[in-house]
């Protein structure tokens, strides 16, 4: 029996060295993990040079698309629509958290005309109606300028002189130039009468005389 097991834990512990011994580094090994390490620290190097360099981009990006995401300036050049000679220049300035509109308008008849910034900035149809409503994100009823409840759009009216002439400068503290409020791409639309600051949805203005589609201008 004792025969038995010392032969029994020799032919093991010969299995054990065989197995072992595959195992074993020699030189060659050590070369190849020494190899292994220098090349995995100069990977490691690279990766950190390349994710220092994607952050400092992506640090730079943020700044600029920070600095240059939000407009400062914006126009409308405003053409007449079928029938009408109106047509004129609206800028919209931004200064702090206003934006500080100012319009000049003419070939319109003397009085008020409604003024007002429509959902779409789009003035291909003759009549204008492809501006569609008032631009309206905050689901408010319609009223004048100067009233906290109310459209995005509403400007309220111009007031033309006997030669036509409107020119209109106002302070804005609800319009944005950028997220989904913004004023940028929607269209301006003049009409051809006085917005009673009170019917809904449009003030009961009447016909579109001007459209013009809100773009960036340059500061
Ligand atoms: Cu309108
Ligand atoms: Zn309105």
């Amino acid at each position: 029996m004792t025969f038995l097991r010392d032969r029994r834990i020799d032919a093991e512990a010969g299995i054990e060295r065989r197995l072992p011994d595959e195992c074993y580094p020699g030189r060659a090994d050590f070369y190849f993990v020494a190899v292994v390490v220098v090349w995995s620290m100069k990977t490691n190097r690279l990766l950190r040079a390349a994710i220092c360099l994607l952050a400092a981009g992506s640090l730079a990006l943020i700044t600029a698309t920070t600095s240059a995401g939000e407009p400062t300036k914006a126009i409308a050049v405003l053409h007449p629509t079928k029938g009408s000679n109106v047509e004129g220049i609206v800028t919209f300035t931004k200064s702090g958290d206003e934006i500080k509109i100012v319009a000049d308008i003419t070939g319109l008849t003397p009085g008020m005309h409604g003024f007002h910034i429509h959902e779409f900035g789009d003035c291909s149809s003759p009549d204008g109606k492809s501006a569609g409503g008032h631009f309206n994100p905050t689901n408010n009823p319609h009223a004048g300028h100067d009233v906290a409840q109310r459209h995005e759009g509403d400007m309220g009216n111009l007031e033309a002189d006997s030669a036509g002439k409107a020119h209109l400068e106002l302070t804005d503290k609800m319009m944005t130039m950028s997220g989904e409020r913004s004023i940028i791409g929607r269209g301006v639309i003049v009409h051809e009468k006085a917005d009673d600051l009170k019917s809904q949805p449009v003030g009961n203005a009447g016909a579109r005389v001007a459209c013009g589609v809100i773009g960036i201008a340059q500061p």
